[in-house]
């Protein structure tokens, strides 16, 4: 019987004798491995924070003790000895356990993730809560060092060294955001563990001068003298010691006693405390260890090699995005790319290889993102921050009062928008139409292929006012891609396909579900009209007009909230109209969080895809006939 097999509890974690540890740690990495290969996941995160997993679930008692993962990308392991190992085959699966920490699910997930940089917060507010409902319990927080670049982190670190009441932070620290950290904290850590080996080395030349007679003992007071110069610059964790933490580390963070030790260390404190530790993302498969950007949310691979399954017919969209965005800034010189620690995921990694003094990786800080734009767009550049659908929610307050109060010419480009499959609810990137639609001065366009995304692009660049294009997860449509990029007419929808009978307004890639549909419609004898809409603000109302008044039934499709979604905007407009004996429906994401699955399946459940909108079609058609 394997060790794991042993493990029901943390309780087990606790009753092994400490060399079993290790074995253990690598019985997990083994399972991890095998399991992420399959189903796809966040490995490297995983395989870095084993041990850490271990030592903590050691010294602290969970669920009793609340362990607060920050992101939550790398809970496998705290899954797999809380009671979830028999269901870890399913992690990501539809109707599976979650990839992140889900607090309907165990006991153990002590506060819901998948955003980063909430864990302190959120940690330091469960500890107060337990002060004042009388339990008892500590908290501890662990945060990666990508995502101590947030804000919002530091705020929590703020108040809590404000509070001065006990409060475990662990800083996971492996140089590491999904691509290399960025930014001058990063720096700061890197200084730290440079001071460390000094000290170290340090102390070994000290021993080594005293063993020497004769000379060793002058050469051990220059020595000093030059020690007394640079007193303090190596002192560790000054910055973390100044925010009213007691800084500790750094900490090995593959070496299960040292862990082990100092945790037992800092559970006696009554102050808030910082824990550094290092750890290696990957540890334990080399590929990973090698390249831990591309397994840091990787598909199903081959083990043996490293490779990713599957092959793509079309390029992404992020890839057409960072290859287009890359052409247009060639030919003006004014147009800058922003990430907010996403250099890869929303391709522009290519835009900074090819223009890298035009490149800001700002790291996990999307409002700073934003609001950084704006000054950049204040001061005569064109700014084009590309920020998940998701992520970019953290920047509501920044879009409206740092850009289109001011009508500053930044251009939102919004990936994964729409449902995103695997990751969640988290991730799923339905609101953002919602939270923009209603924002003046902006203008608001969604592609249906990727050679409508590079012409969106050149229009929201050549537009002089803010803009957001917004796109789906995942490939393109493989459509030919014309050789000049032009911009398009404002505020024109393209009529897809005329008829009388229905009329099916759509936005984005839901008008590629449309057509289809409409398509199918058609073989059975309806006669639909397909819109697509191209801009969400401002709306074709000329077209919407005409077609309304020719076709009273109308069926909206987006991938986005139903409310205060496209479908909000096409109803406002018809009651704004005045027009009379019309039938609206619009067909979106239901007030509800999707759950993590498959896109297709997902799409297909909703009612999104092809299938689903012909049928709510048809519906409409016939219920009025
Ligand atoms: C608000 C937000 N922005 C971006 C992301 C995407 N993201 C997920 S993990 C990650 C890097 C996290 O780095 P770190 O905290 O150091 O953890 P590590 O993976 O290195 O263990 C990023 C940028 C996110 N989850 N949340």
């Amino acid at each position: 019987m394997s060790i794991l097999q042993q493990i029901k509890s943390p309780e087990d974690i606790k009753k092994l004798p400490l060399e079993e540890l290790n074995p253990l740690a690598d019985e997990i990495r083994e399972l991890i491995i095998e399991r992420v290969s399959l189903n796809g996941g966040h490995l490297a995160s995983n395989l870095g924070a084993v041990e850490l997993t271990l030592a903590l679930h050691r010294v602290f008692d969970s669920p009793q003790d609340r362990i607060v993962w920050d992101v939550g990308h790398q809970c496998y392991a705290h899954k797999l000895i809380t009671g979830r190992k028999d269901e870890f085959h399913t992690i990501r699966k539809p109707g599976g356990i979650s990839g992140f920490p889900k607090r309907t699910e165990s006991p153990h997930d002590a506060f819901g993730t998948g955003h980063s940089s909430t864990s302190i917060s959120a940690a330091l507010g469960m500890m107060e809560a337990m002060r004042k409902t009388g339990n008892t319990g500590e908290v501890v927080a662990v945060i990666g060092d990508g995502a101590m670049t947030a804000g919002l982190a530091f705020e929590g670190l703020n108040h809590a060294g404000h509070l001065k009441k006990k409060l475990i932070v662990v800083l996971n620290d492996n140089d590491m955001s999904i691509s290399p950290n960025v930014g001058a904290l990063s720096g700061y850590l890197n200084r730290i563990m440079t001071g460390a080996l000094y000290n170290k080395f340090k102390k070994e030349t000290k021993q080594l001068l005293e063993g020497i007679p004769g000379v060793g003992e002058s050469m051990l007071r220059v020595a000093q003298r030059a020690e007394d110069t640079f007193k303090g610059f190596f002192a560790p964790g000054m910055l973390f010691e100044e925010l009213g933490f007691e800084y500790m580390g750094p900490v090995d963070g593959h070496r299960l006693e040292a862990l082990i030790e100092t945790f037992e260390r800092v559970k006696k404190f009554d102050w808030p405390t910082l824990v550094h530790v290092i750890t290696k993302k990957g540890r334990g498969y080399e590929p990973a260890e090698r390249n831990p950007s591309l397994f840091h949310g990787i598909g199903p691979f081959d083990i043996e090699t490293g490779l990713v399954a599957g092959k793509k017919e079309a390029p992404s969209y992020s890839r057409v995005f960072g290859n287009a965005l890359t052409e247009l800034a060639r030919a003006d010189e004014r147009i800058v790319a922003i990430t907010a620690a996403m250099a890869e995921g929303t391709g522009l990694d290519e835009f900074a290889r090819a223009l890298p003094r035009r490149f800001y990786d700002v790291g996990i800080a999307e409002p700073h993102a934003v609001t950084f734009a704006a000054g950049l767009a204040a001061g005569g550049l064109k700014p084009v921050v590309a920020i998940y659908s998701s992520f970019l929610q953290r920047g509501y307050d920044q879009i409206i009062h740092d850009v289109c109060l001011q009508q500053l010419p930044v251009v939102f480009v919004l990936d994964r928008a729409g449902i995103v499959g695997e990751d969640g609810p988290t991730h799923h990137g339905v609101f953002d139409l919602s939270y923009l639609r209603h924002i003046p001065n902006l203008t608001i366009m969604a592609p249906r292929h990727e050679n409508e995304l590079q012409h969106m692009l050149k229009t929201a660049v050549e537009l002089n006012g803010p803009a957001a294009i917004r796109f789906p997860r995942g490939k393109a449509m493989g459509v030919p891609m014309d050789e000049e990029m032009h911009a398009l007419p404002l505020g024109k929808a393209e009529i897809l396909m005329e008829g009388n009978e229905v009329a099916i307004f759509a936005i984005g890639n839901s008008a590629n579900h449309a057509l289809k549909a409409g398509e199918r419609l058609a073989a059975e004898g309806l006669r639909p009209t397909v819109v697509d809409a191209r801009f969400v603000k401002p709306l074709d109302l000329n077209t919407l007009r005409s077609v309304a008044e020719r076709t009273p039934r109308i069926l909206t499709v987006e991938e986005n909230a139903v409310q205060g979604g496209f479908g909000s905007a096409v109803l406002e407009s018809l009651a704004w109209m005045g027009l009379s004996g019309l039938t609206v429906r619009n067909l979106g994401i239901p007030d509800g969080f999707v759950p993590a699955g498959y896109q297709s399946e997902l799409l297909a459940d909703i009612g999104l895809d092809a299938e689903g909108i012909a049928r709510a079609a048809r519906d409409l058609a016939v219920q009025v006939r």
